[in-house]
Protein backbone atom coordinates (compact mmCIF):
# COMPACT_ATOMS: atom_id res chain seq x y z
CA UNK A 1 0.00 0.00 0.00
CA UNK A 2 1.09 3.34 -0.43
CA UNK A 3 2.12 4.08 3.09
CA UNK A 4 4.61 0.84 2.99
CA UNK A 5 6.69 3.53 0.82
CA UNK A 6 6.90 5.81 3.85
CA UNK A 7 10.24 5.47 6.08
CA UNK A 8 11.10 7.15 8.93
CA UNK A 9 14.27 8.57 7.67
CA UNK A 10 15.19 11.13 4.87
CA UNK A 11 12.63 13.76 7.77
CA UNK A 12 12.45 17.53 6.63
CA UNK A 13 14.70 19.90 8.26
CA UNK A 14 13.60 20.57 11.39
CA UNK A 15 12.32 24.89 11.09
CA UNK A 16 11.71 25.58 14.65
CA UNK A 17 12.99 24.05 17.35
CA UNK A 18 12.43 26.77 20.22
CA UNK A 19 10.30 24.06 21.95
CA UNK A 20 13.07 21.85 21.96
CA UNK A 21 16.02 24.34 23.12
CA UNK A 22 13.47 24.86 25.80
CA UNK A 23 13.24 21.51 26.84
CA UNK A 24 16.95 21.67 26.78
CA UNK A 25 16.97 24.28 29.40
CA UNK A 26 18.21 27.14 26.87
CA UNK A 27 16.13 30.35 26.45
CA UNK A 28 15.16 30.95 22.88
CA UNK A 29 14.15 33.84 20.97
CA UNK A 30 10.29 33.41 22.17
CA UNK A 31 9.10 30.93 24.43
CA UNK A 32 7.36 28.25 23.25
CA UNK A 33 3.94 27.25 23.12
CA UNK A 34 1.63 24.10 22.94
CA UNK A 35 -1.56 23.36 24.33
CA UNK A 36 -2.35 19.27 25.35
CA UNK A 37 -5.64 18.56 23.13
CA UNK A 38 -4.68 20.89 20.86
CA UNK A 39 -6.44 18.54 18.25
CA UNK A 40 -9.70 18.04 19.71
CA UNK A 41 -13.16 18.83 19.32
CA UNK A 42 -13.22 22.35 19.62
CA UNK A 43 -11.91 22.25 16.37
CA UNK A 44 -15.11 22.60 13.42
CA UNK A 45 -12.46 20.80 10.99
CA UNK A 46 -11.73 17.91 13.94
CA UNK A 47 -15.49 17.47 14.31
CA UNK A 48 -15.78 16.99 10.88
CA UNK A 49 -13.01 14.18 10.33
CA UNK A 50 -14.02 12.37 13.07
CA UNK A 51 -18.14 12.66 12.31
CA UNK A 52 -19.62 9.02 12.13
CA UNK A 53 -16.15 6.90 12.75
CA UNK A 54 -15.22 5.37 15.41
CA UNK A 55 -12.64 6.87 17.52
CA UNK A 56 -10.23 3.79 17.74
CA UNK A 57 -10.69 3.25 14.33
CA UNK A 58 -9.39 6.65 13.50
CA UNK A 59 -6.82 5.63 15.50
CA UNK A 60 -5.54 2.75 13.17
CA UNK A 61 -5.93 5.07 10.49
CA UNK A 62 -2.31 6.73 9.80
CA UNK A 63 -3.48 9.30 7.57
CA UNK A 64 -6.76 10.35 10.10
CA UNK A 65 -4.10 10.50 12.88
CA UNK A 66 -2.28 12.64 10.86
CA UNK A 67 -4.14 14.77 9.49
CA UNK A 68 -5.83 15.16 12.97
CA UNK A 69 -2.58 16.26 14.34
CA UNK A 70 -1.75 18.75 11.56
CA UNK A 71 -5.12 20.62 12.14
CA UNK A 72 -4.25 22.65 15.02
CA UNK A 73 -0.86 23.80 12.95
CA UNK A 74 -2.78 25.00 10.07
CA UNK A 75 -4.77 27.60 12.90
CA UNK A 76 -2.29 28.54 15.21
CA UNK A 77 1.62 28.99 15.05
CA UNK A 78 2.37 26.29 17.75
CA UNK A 79 5.69 25.47 18.52
CA UNK A 80 4.98 21.80 19.06
CA UNK A 81 2.65 18.91 17.75
CA UNK A 82 1.90 16.18 19.35
CA UNK A 83 0.62 13.24 17.48
CA UNK A 84 -2.92 12.19 17.36
CA UNK A 85 -3.52 9.27 19.32
CA UNK A 86 -4.53 8.03 22.52
CA UNK A 87 -3.06 5.92 26.23
CA UNK A 88 -5.71 3.32 25.60
CA UNK A 89 -3.82 1.87 22.67
CA UNK A 90 -1.71 -0.15 25.38
CA UNK A 91 -4.40 -1.93 27.47
CA UNK A 92 -5.53 -2.83 23.88
CA UNK A 93 -2.47 -4.09 22.59
CA UNK A 94 -2.20 -6.16 26.10
CA UNK A 95 -5.61 -8.02 25.38
CA UNK A 96 -8.21 -5.87 26.82
CA UNK A 97 -11.31 -4.40 24.58
CA UNK A 98 -11.63 -0.70 24.77
CA UNK A 99 -14.54 1.01 23.05
CA UNK A 100 -14.85 4.72 23.09
CA UNK A 101 -18.67 5.15 23.81
CA UNK A 102 -19.78 8.82 22.70
CA UNK A 103 -21.13 11.04 25.72
CA UNK A 104 -19.71 8.21 27.93
CA UNK A 105 -15.65 7.95 27.21
CA UNK A 106 -13.61 4.84 27.56
CA UNK A 107 -15.36 1.84 28.16
CA UNK A 108 -13.52 -1.89 28.80
CA UNK A 109 -15.64 -4.62 28.02
CA UNK A 110 -14.19 -6.71 30.49
CA UNK A 111 -11.97 -4.49 32.71
CA UNK A 112 -9.58 -6.55 35.63
CA UNK A 113 -11.28 -7.33 38.55
CA UNK A 114 -8.89 -10.10 40.93
CA UNK A 115 -4.94 -11.04 40.52
CA UNK A 116 -6.43 -13.65 38.56
CA UNK A 117 -7.13 -11.70 35.54
CA UNK A 118 -3.66 -10.73 35.19
CA UNK A 119 -3.33 -14.24 33.50
CA UNK A 120 -5.58 -12.78 30.50
CA UNK A 121 -3.15 -10.28 30.03
CA UNK A 122 -0.98 -10.96 26.82
CA UNK A 123 2.84 -11.68 27.72
CA UNK A 124 5.79 -10.61 25.57
CA UNK A 125 3.48 -7.82 23.85
CA UNK A 126 4.94 -7.43 20.24
CA UNK A 127 4.66 -3.17 20.10
CA UNK A 128 5.68 -3.01 16.16
CA UNK A 129 2.87 -5.80 15.84
CA UNK A 130 0.54 -4.60 17.85
CA UNK A 131 1.07 -0.35 17.67
CA UNK A 132 2.82 -0.70 14.23
CA UNK A 133 -0.19 1.50 13.20
CA UNK A 134 0.58 4.53 15.27
CA UNK A 135 4.54 4.29 14.56
CA UNK A 136 2.98 4.74 10.55
CA UNK A 137 1.20 7.60 11.61
CA UNK A 138 4.10 9.26 13.35
CA UNK A 139 6.12 8.58 10.76
CA UNK A 140 3.52 9.72 8.26
CA UNK A 141 2.87 12.79 10.44
CA UNK A 142 6.59 13.67 10.45
CA UNK A 143 6.92 13.54 6.78
CA UNK A 144 4.04 15.90 6.55
CA UNK A 145 4.65 18.27 8.75
CA UNK A 146 7.72 19.85 6.73
CA UNK A 147 9.82 20.54 9.42
CA UNK A 148 7.30 23.06 10.48
CA UNK A 149 7.72 22.54 14.64
CA UNK A 150 8.64 19.13 16.45
CA UNK A 151 6.66 16.06 16.75
CA UNK A 152 5.81 14.96 20.12
CA UNK A 153 5.39 11.19 20.55
CA UNK A 154 2.88 10.21 24.31
CA UNK A 155 2.04 7.27 26.55
CA UNK A 156 0.15 6.92 29.62
CA UNK A 157 2.10 6.25 32.73
CA UNK A 158 1.69 3.03 34.33
CA UNK A 159 -0.74 3.44 37.60
CA UNK A 160 -2.59 5.57 34.87
CA UNK A 161 -3.09 3.03 32.45
CA UNK A 162 -3.59 0.70 35.62
CA UNK A 163 -6.50 2.56 36.89
CA UNK A 164 -8.57 2.62 33.61
CA UNK A 165 -7.53 -1.32 33.17
CA UNK A 166 -9.23 -1.98 36.69
CA UNK A 167 -12.45 0.78 37.02
CA UNK A 168 -13.56 -0.04 33.45
CA UNK A 169 -13.43 3.65 32.44
CA UNK A 170 -13.61 7.36 33.81
CA UNK A 171 -13.95 7.25 37.47
CA UNK A 172 -13.98 9.68 39.86
CA UNK A 173 -12.88 7.91 43.42
CA UNK A 174 -10.76 5.61 41.51
CA UNK A 175 -11.71 2.97 44.50
CA UNK A 176 -11.70 -0.22 42.76
CA UNK A 177 -8.41 0.29 41.06
CA UNK A 178 -7.08 1.60 44.93
CA UNK A 179 -8.27 -1.22 46.63
CA UNK A 180 -5.73 -3.05 44.22
CA UNK A 181 -2.88 -1.09 45.45
CA UNK A 182 -3.63 -1.59 49.31
CA UNK A 183 -5.08 -5.05 49.13
CA UNK A 184 -2.96 -6.64 46.70
CA UNK A 185 0.02 -4.82 46.50
CA UNK A 186 2.09 -7.62 44.35
CA UNK A 187 -0.26 -8.41 41.80
CA UNK A 188 -0.23 -4.35 41.61
CA UNK A 189 3.34 -3.94 41.09
CA UNK A 190 3.32 -7.31 38.71
CA UNK A 191 0.82 -5.30 36.46
CA UNK A 192 2.63 -2.17 36.89
CA UNK A 193 5.82 -3.67 35.74
CA UNK A 194 4.22 -5.24 32.76
CA UNK A 195 2.70 -2.06 31.77
CA UNK A 196 6.41 -0.44 32.05
CA UNK A 197 8.19 -2.69 29.47
CA UNK A 198 5.30 -2.48 27.26
CA UNK A 199 5.51 1.36 27.27
CA UNK A 200 9.63 1.52 27.18
CA UNK A 201 9.16 -0.46 24.18
CA UNK A 202 6.56 1.48 22.37
CA UNK A 203 8.24 4.93 23.35
CA UNK A 204 11.34 3.42 21.13
CA UNK A 205 9.06 2.48 18.70
CA UNK A 206 7.94 6.07 18.82
CA UNK A 207 11.75 7.69 18.78
CA UNK A 208 12.66 5.17 15.82
CA UNK A 209 9.23 5.85 13.70
CA UNK A 210 9.99 10.19 13.82
CA UNK A 211 9.05 11.21 17.57
CA UNK A 212 11.47 14.59 18.38
CA UNK A 213 10.36 14.76 21.83
CA UNK A 214 8.06 12.09 24.72
CA UNK A 215 5.32 12.91 27.34
CA UNK A 216 4.38 10.77 29.20
CA UNK A 217 1.21 11.46 31.07
CA UNK A 218 0.54 10.26 34.58
CA UNK A 219 -3.40 11.48 34.34
CA UNK A 220 -3.98 10.04 37.57
CA UNK A 221 -1.10 11.00 40.10
CA UNK A 222 -3.75 13.28 42.27
CA UNK A 223 -5.83 10.15 43.51
CA UNK A 224 -2.77 9.04 45.03
CA UNK A 225 -1.35 11.05 48.31
CA UNK A 226 2.65 11.12 48.32
CA UNK A 227 3.73 7.62 50.08
CA UNK A 228 1.49 5.72 47.60
CA UNK A 229 2.70 7.80 44.52
CA UNK A 230 6.55 7.27 45.76
CA UNK A 231 5.72 3.60 46.04
CA UNK A 232 3.41 2.85 42.63
CA UNK A 233 3.88 5.64 40.35
CA UNK A 234 7.31 7.51 40.97
CA UNK A 235 9.42 4.19 40.66
CA UNK A 236 7.93 3.25 37.26
CA UNK A 237 7.92 6.66 36.07
CA UNK A 238 11.83 6.72 36.79
CA UNK A 239 12.14 3.26 35.12
CA UNK A 240 10.58 4.71 31.90
CA UNK A 241 13.13 7.21 31.53
CA UNK A 242 16.15 5.69 32.71
CA UNK A 243 15.42 2.72 30.18
CA UNK A 244 14.30 4.62 27.62
CA UNK A 245 17.50 6.97 27.65
CA UNK A 246 20.29 4.47 28.06
CA UNK A 247 18.29 2.56 25.17
CA UNK A 248 18.61 5.56 22.74
CA UNK A 249 22.45 6.21 23.79
CA UNK A 250 23.42 2.92 22.45
CA UNK A 251 22.03 4.18 19.36
CA UNK A 252 23.82 7.71 19.80
CA UNK A 253 20.41 9.53 19.96
CA UNK A 254 18.57 11.72 22.79
CA UNK A 255 15.14 12.71 23.19
CA UNK A 256 13.89 15.37 25.41
CA UNK A 257 11.40 13.10 27.80
CA UNK A 258 8.23 15.32 29.48
CA UNK A 259 6.64 13.78 32.55
CA UNK A 260 3.13 14.92 33.26
CA UNK A 261 2.00 13.82 37.11
CA UNK A 262 -1.34 15.79 36.93
CA UNK A 263 -2.15 16.79 40.26
CA UNK A 264 0.91 15.38 42.11
CA UNK A 265 2.43 18.99 43.69
CA UNK A 266 3.21 16.59 46.77
CA UNK A 267 6.00 14.98 44.74
CA UNK A 268 7.61 18.07 42.56
CA UNK A 269 11.08 17.67 43.94
CA UNK A 270 11.21 14.14 43.00
CA UNK A 271 9.70 14.45 39.97
CA UNK A 272 12.39 17.41 38.96
CA UNK A 273 15.12 14.45 39.80
CA UNK A 274 13.66 11.26 37.93
CA UNK A 275 15.56 11.61 34.52
CA UNK A 276 13.00 13.38 32.89
CA UNK A 277 14.31 17.03 31.07
CA UNK A 278 10.85 18.82 31.67
CA UNK A 279 8.51 18.43 34.38
CA UNK A 280 4.40 18.88 32.78
CA UNK A 281 2.46 20.93 35.65
CA UNK A 282 -0.88 21.52 36.33
CA UNK A 283 -2.93 24.90 37.51
CA UNK A 284 -2.41 24.51 41.34
CA UNK A 285 1.49 25.17 41.35
CA UNK A 286 2.74 28.60 41.50
CA UNK A 287 5.01 28.80 39.10
CA UNK A 288 7.67 30.41 41.57
CA UNK A 289 6.93 28.20 43.58
CA UNK A 290 7.75 25.76 41.20
CA UNK A 291 11.39 26.89 39.66
CA UNK A 292 12.01 26.99 43.92
CA UNK A 293 11.36 23.74 44.47
CA UNK A 294 12.86 22.53 41.26
CA UNK A 295 15.67 24.26 41.36
CA UNK A 296 16.95 24.41 38.01
CA UNK A 297 17.25 20.75 37.23
CA UNK A 298 14.70 20.92 34.51
CA UNK A 299 12.37 22.81 32.42
CA UNK A 300 8.90 23.56 33.22
CA UNK A 301 6.18 22.56 30.88
CA UNK A 302 2.48 24.44 31.90
CA UNK A 303 0.03 25.84 33.60
CA UNK A 304 -2.42 28.28 32.63
CA UNK A 305 -5.68 27.05 33.52
CA UNK A 306 -7.67 26.01 30.98
CA UNK A 307 -11.15 27.85 31.89
CA UNK A 308 -8.91 31.00 32.05
CA UNK A 309 -9.57 30.37 28.07
CA UNK A 310 -13.35 31.16 28.85
CA UNK A 311 -11.78 34.95 29.76
CA UNK A 312 -11.87 37.77 27.51
CA UNK A 313 -8.94 38.20 25.29
CA UNK A 314 -7.13 40.78 27.30
CA UNK A 315 -7.37 38.91 30.74
CA UNK A 316 -5.80 35.68 29.27
CA UNK A 317 -3.01 38.10 27.78
CA UNK A 318 -2.70 39.52 31.59
CA UNK A 319 -2.92 36.24 32.90
CA UNK A 320 -0.01 34.90 30.45
CA UNK A 321 1.95 37.95 31.37
CA UNK A 322 2.02 37.13 34.99
CA UNK A 323 3.30 33.38 33.92
CA UNK A 324 5.41 33.75 32.19
CA UNK A 325 7.22 36.14 35.03
CA UNK A 326 7.02 33.58 37.75
CA UNK A 327 8.30 30.80 35.23
CA UNK A 328 10.77 33.19 33.33
CA UNK A 329 11.74 32.34 29.64
CA UNK A 330 14.63 30.01 29.70
CA UNK A 331 13.78 26.59 30.38
CA UNK A 332 10.25 27.11 29.71
CA UNK A 333 7.86 25.73 27.64
CA UNK A 334 4.21 27.31 28.12
CA UNK A 335 0.99 25.12 27.83
CA UNK A 336 -2.20 24.55 29.76
CA UNK A 337 -2.38 23.00 33.39
CA UNK A 338 -4.35 20.03 31.27
CA UNK A 339 -6.49 19.62 27.72
CA UNK A 340 -8.59 22.24 26.21
CA UNK A 341 -12.11 21.36 26.73
CA UNK A 342 -14.52 21.26 23.42
CA UNK A 343 -16.42 24.49 24.37
CA UNK A 344 -13.45 26.12 23.74
CA UNK A 345 -13.13 28.97 21.46
CA UNK A 346 -10.41 28.63 19.04
CA UNK A 347 -10.23 32.58 19.04
CA UNK A 348 -9.38 32.32 22.66
CA UNK A 349 -6.82 29.52 21.79
CA UNK A 350 -4.96 32.23 19.31
CA UNK A 351 -5.05 34.74 22.09
CA UNK A 352 -3.12 32.33 24.55
CA UNK A 353 -0.39 31.44 21.89
CA UNK A 354 -0.46 35.12 20.45
CA UNK A 355 -0.09 36.29 24.13
CA UNK A 356 2.97 33.78 25.03
CA UNK A 357 4.85 34.90 21.95
CA UNK A 358 4.45 38.69 22.46
CA UNK A 359 5.04 38.84 26.32
CA UNK A 360 7.82 36.79 26.32
CA UNK A 361 9.29 38.34 22.56
CA UNK A 362 9.60 41.21 25.31
CA UNK A 363 11.01 39.34 27.63
CA UNK A 364 13.79 38.03 26.08
CA UNK A 365 15.07 41.21 24.91
CA UNK A 366 15.69 42.60 28.36
O1 LIG B 1 -13.62 11.74 19.66
C1 LIG B 1 -13.00 12.44 20.45
O2 LIG B 1 -12.53 13.50 20.07
C2 LIG B 1 -12.90 11.99 21.89
C3 LIG B 1 -12.01 12.85 22.74
C4 LIG B 1 -10.59 12.33 22.77
C5 LIG B 1 -9.47 12.86 22.10
C6 LIG B 1 -9.42 14.06 21.22
C7 LIG B 1 -10.16 11.20 23.47
C8 LIG B 1 -11.01 10.31 24.28
N1 LIG B 1 -8.81 11.03 23.24
C9 LIG B 1 -8.34 12.02 22.40
C10 LIG B 1 -6.97 12.16 21.86
C11 LIG B 1 -5.85 12.20 22.83
N2 LIG B 1 -5.87 11.58 24.05
C12 LIG B 1 -4.58 12.80 22.64
C13 LIG B 1 -4.05 13.41 21.36
C14 LIG B 1 -4.62 14.72 20.98
C15 LIG B 1 -3.97 15.96 21.50
O3 LIG B 1 -3.53 16.02 22.67
O4 LIG B 1 -3.87 16.92 20.74
C16 LIG B 1 -3.86 12.61 23.82
C17 LIG B 1 -2.48 13.14 24.14
C18 LIG B 1 -4.68 11.83 24.68
C19 LIG B 1 -4.22 11.34 25.97
C20 LIG B 1 -5.22 10.84 26.96
N3 LIG B 1 -6.32 10.05 26.76
C21 LIG B 1 -5.10 11.06 28.34
C22 LIG B 1 -3.93 11.79 28.98
C23 LIG B 1 -4.15 13.26 28.96
C24 LIG B 1 -5.24 13.74 29.87
O5 LIG B 1 -6.24 14.23 29.36
O6 LIG B 1 -5.05 13.64 31.11
C25 LIG B 1 -6.18 10.43 28.97
C26 LIG B 1 -6.48 10.40 30.46
C27 LIG B 1 -6.95 9.79 27.97
C28 LIG B 1 -8.15 8.96 28.16
C29 LIG B 1 -9.31 9.53 27.43
N4 LIG B 1 -9.44 9.47 26.07
C30 LIG B 1 -10.57 10.13 25.68
C31 LIG B 1 -11.22 10.62 26.86
C32 LIG B 1 -12.52 11.38 26.89
C33 LIG B 1 -10.40 10.26 27.95
C34 LIG B 1 -10.64 10.61 29.42
C35 LIG B 1 -11.66 9.69 30.02
C36 LIG B 1 -11.87 9.87 31.51
O7 LIG B 1 -10.99 9.50 32.30
O8 LIG B 1 -12.95 10.36 31.89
Amino acid sequence: SKDDIILPKDFPELKNDTFLRAARGEEPEHVPVWCMRQAGRYLPEFREVRAGKDFFDTCRSPEACCELTLQPLRRFPFDASIIFSDILVIPQAMGLDVQMLPGKGPTFTDPLKDPEDLQRLQPNVDVHKELGYVFKAITLTRHKIEGKVPLIGFTGAPWTLMSYMIEGGGSSTHSKAKRWLYRHPEPSHLLLRMLTDVIVEYLLGQVAAGAQALQVFESHAGILGPVEFKEFSLPYLRDIARRVKDRLKEKGQDVPMIVFAKDAHYALEELSESHYEVVGLDWTIDPRAARERTGGKVSLQGNMDPCALYAPKERISEIVKKMLEGFGTRGYIANLGHGLYPDMDPENVAAFVEAVHRHSKSATKQ
